[in-house]
C-alpha cells in the first residue's frame, strides 16, 4: 500500500463544486445555441481551412427536467503540453460524467501526451484508479507530452486507433498549440466521416488561454498562488536580513500574467512586464537603467535590498534581442540535419557554424552576451522551434549587467551602496502544485462538461465554464468553438491556422494596476505575505480568486 501524507489523504476525500446546470445529473440537461461564430481574424483563410467546423455557435447548458439514457460511448482523454494543476480532476470529471450518464461506458488514457493516440498507447481507468488521484497536482495519472499532432500520417494513425478500442470521442487537455491541434483533428475526423468527436480543455498555468468566452485557463490559479506564496516569503528574508536583492524569474513561456498575477498578490520593489518592454521599444541597456535607477535610489534611503520580479519569457520582447534570436530559430531549423552541427560536441563549435549565417547586426548583440547566455541560447528548441526560455537564466545575465554598470556608477561617485545577489527560478514549483479548492472545482466542472458537449454530438468545441468570480454553483457551463478563437500566423516560415495567444493588455485593468502602484512599490516596501494555499478553514481564505480574474471580470460585469 502506497504511503500517502496526511494532505493527501484529506484531499482525496474532497468533492468538487459544480455548476448547478450540471449538478442535475449529465442525462438531464438542455442546451441553448447561440448565433454563428467567426474566428477572431483572417475569417477567409480560416474558414477554408475548416470547412465543417467553422462558424458553429457558442453553446451552455441548463438543468432540464427531462431526463435520457443515452448509448454507450467510448471516449479517449489526453493530457497535452506542460503540466498544469488540475489536469487530474479535469480527467476525474469527465469520468464522473461518463459513468453517470451510462455506467457501461468506458474512458481511456492514452499515454505520454499526443503520442499515446498515435502509437496505440493506452489504459483504461476504473473507480480504484481515478479515486487515487482526485484533487492531486501532476499530470502523472497518464503522462503528458509536447508531440504536435498535426500530420495525415498521424490523423490516420489516429483514426485507426480509435476504431480499435470503439472510440467515439477525444478529449484534448492542452494550451493554445494543442487546442490548436485538437482543432485541426476535430476538422480532419469530419472530413474523413470518421464520426469521432473531439472536444478540448482550456490548460496551462501560464494564463495565456483566454478570451472573451475563457475567463482563465486552469493551474493558473494554484501556480501563481504557489510562486506569490515563495515571493513573499523571500520578502520577509530580504526584509529581516536587509542584504540581498533577489531576482525571481517566473515562469510564463510568452505572456508575463504569471509575474503579473504574483506581482500583484506580493508587491515586490520591481516588475518587469515583457509585453511593456516590447511596446516601450526597451533595450536591454535601457532595462538594466530601470533597474539601477531604482537600486541607486534605495541604497541613498540605506536600503541595500529589495526584490524584482522578471518574467521568464522577456528574453524575447527586447527587441535587438528579438531580432536575434528569430534569426537564430532559423538557422538553427535549417542546420537540423547538417550533421557538423549536430554532432558538434561544444558551444564554441556550434557558434562557429552559426556565426557566419547570423546577420552583422545580430552577431553583435549574439557577442555582447556573457558566455553563460551564448551557450543556452544555441540548446536545443522546442517542437515549435523556439527557445527553451526556461532554460535561459535571465535573472543571472540581468545580475551580471547591473553588477557592472553599479560598478561603473561607483567609480562616478554616483552610487554609493553595496550589491549583493541572489537569483532564483519558479517554475516546475508550481505546476504540478495540489490544486486549489477554485482549481479542483474548475477542473472538475470543465472535465465534466466536456462530456456534456460530448453527449449532445458537438465536435471542435472547447470546454467552458464561465462567471468564475461568483460561487461555483453559478458558474455557466457550454462550449466554444475552437475556430472562434483562430487567426493565422507565421509558424517554421509559413502561415498557419493557430489560436491567437492572449498578451497583458497594457490598457487593462492588470497592468494598470500595477502601472499606478509601483513606483510606490519600488521605494516604500509595501510587501504582501500571501502564504501558503490553504484548502480548508474560513471561504476568506481558501476561496480567494486570482487579483487577474477579479480585476478582467470587474471591468467585464461593469461594461455589461
Ligand atoms: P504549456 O503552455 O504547455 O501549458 O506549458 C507552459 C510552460 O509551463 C511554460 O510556462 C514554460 O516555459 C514551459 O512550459 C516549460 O516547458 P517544459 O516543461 O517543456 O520545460
Amino acid at each position: 500500500m502506497e504511503k500517502l501524507s496526511p494532505l493527501q489523504i484529506e484531499r482525496l476525500k474532497y468533492q468538487p463544486k459544480l455548476p448547478s446546470s450540471l449538478s442535475n445529473g449529465i442525462n438531464s440537461l438542455e442546451m441553448t445555441e447561440g448565433s454563428a461564430t467567426q474566428s477572431v481574424r483572417d475569417q477567409e483563410q480560416i474558414e477554408n481551412l475548416f470547412k465543417n467546423t467553422y462558424g458553429k455557435p457558442v453553446v451552455t447548458f441548463k438543468a432540464s427536467s427531462s431526463s435520457v439514457v443515452p448509448e454507450v460511448r467510448n471516449v479517449g482523454v489526453i493530457l497535452s503540453g506542460g503540466q498544469a494543476p488540475g489536469g487530474h480532476n479535469v480527467i476525474a470529471g469527465l469520468y464522473d460524467a461518463l459513468k453517470q450518464a451510462n455506467p457501461n461506458n468506458r474512458l481511456y488514457g492514452f499515454l505520454g501526451g499526443p503520442s499515446g493516440i498515435i502509437d496505440g498507447k493506452y489504459v483504461e481507468f476504473d473507480d480504484k484508479f481515478i479515486d487515487a488521484y482526485r484533487n492531486t497536482g501532476g499530470f502523472d495519472i497518464i503522462g503528458s507530452g509536447r508531440t504536435k499532432l498535426e500530420t495525415e500520417e498521424q490523423f490516420q494513425k489516429s483514426l485507426e486507433v480509435c476504431r480499435k478500442l470503439n472510440i467515439s470521442a477525444v478529449v484534448i487537455i492542452g494550451g493554445d498549440d494543442s487546442n490548436t491541434n485538437a482543432a485541426l483533428l476535430a476538422e480532419w475526423f469530419v472530413k474523413n466521416n470518421a464520426n469521432i468527436q473531439v472536444i478540448g480543455c482550456p490548460k496551462t498555468i501560464d494564463g495565456d488561454l483566454k478570451n472573451d468566452q475563457i475567463e482563465i485557463s486552469f493551474g493558473f490559479d494554484t501556480a501563481t498562488k504557489t510562486y506569490a506564496e515563495l515571493i513573499g516569503n523571500i520578502e520577509r528574508d530580504a526584509n529581516s536580513a536587509k542584504k540581498y536583492w533577489h531576482f525571481v524569474k517566473i515562469m510564463g513561456r510568452s505572456a508575463s500574467h504569471v509575474a503579473l498575477e504574483a506581482a500583484l498578490q506580493t508587491q515586490p520593489n520591481i516588475t518587469l512586464i515583457s509585453e511593456e518592454v516590447e511596446e516601450k521599444k526597451m533595450s536591454l541597456e535601457g532595462i538594466i537603467n530601470y533597474i539601477c535607477n531604482i537600486i541607486v535610489k534605495r541604497a541613498d534611503m540605506g536600503k541595500n535590498f529589495g526584490i524584482a520580479v522578471i518574467p521568464e519569457g522577456l528574453i524575447e520582447f527586447i527587441p535587438e534581442m528579438k531580432s536575434m534570436i528569430s534569426n537564430l530559430n532559423d538557422i538553427m531549423a535549417s542546420l537540423e540535419n547538417d550533421p557538423d552541427f549536430v554532432n558538434a560536441t561544444t558551444i564554441r563549435d556550434k557558434f562557429d557554424i552559426v556565426e557566419n549565417r547570423l546577420d552583422p547586426a545580430n552577431a553583435k548583440v549574439y557577442n555582447s552576451l556573457p558566455a553563460l547566455i551564448k551557450g543556452q541560447l544555441l540548446a536545443d528548441r522546442d517542437p515549435h522551434g523556439n527557445v527553451q526560455v526556461s532554460k535561459i537564466e535571465t535573472e543571472k545575465l540581468l545580475i551580471e549587467m547591473i553588477t557592472t554598470r553599479l560598478d561603473e556608477l561607483k567609480l562616478q561617485g554616483d552610487y554609493i551602496g553595496k550589491f549583493n545577489a541572489q537569483s532564483h527560478f519558479f517554475g516546475y514549483e508550481g505546476r504540478c502544485a495540489f490544486p486549489s479548492n477554485f482549481d479542483a472545482d474548475y477542473c472538475y466542472s470543465l472535465g465534466f462538461n466536456a462530456f456534456a458537449l460530448i453527449s449532445f454530438g458537438l465536435t471542435g468545441y472547447l470546454s467552458s465554464v464561465r462567471n468564475l468570480t461568483a460561487p461555483a454553483d453559478q458558474w455557466i457551463a457550454g462550449g466554444v468553438p475552437l475556430t472562434m478563437m483562430m487567426n493565422m500566423e507565421k509558424r517554421h516560415g509559413e502561415m498557419k491556422p493557430v489560436i491567437q495567444k492572449a498578451l497583458v493588455k497594457l490598457d487593462g485593468p492588470v497592468f494598470k494596476q500595477l502601472e499606478e502602484n509601483r513606483e510606490d512599490w519600488a521605494m516604500n516596501d509595501r510587501y504582501l505575505f500571501p502564504g501558503a494555499i490553504q484548502y480548508f478553514g474560513p471561504s476568506s481564505v481558501c476561496d480567494i480568486t486570482t487579483c487577474t480574474l477579479k480585476l478582467e471580470r470587474s471591468k467585464e460585469l461593469a461594461s455589461v
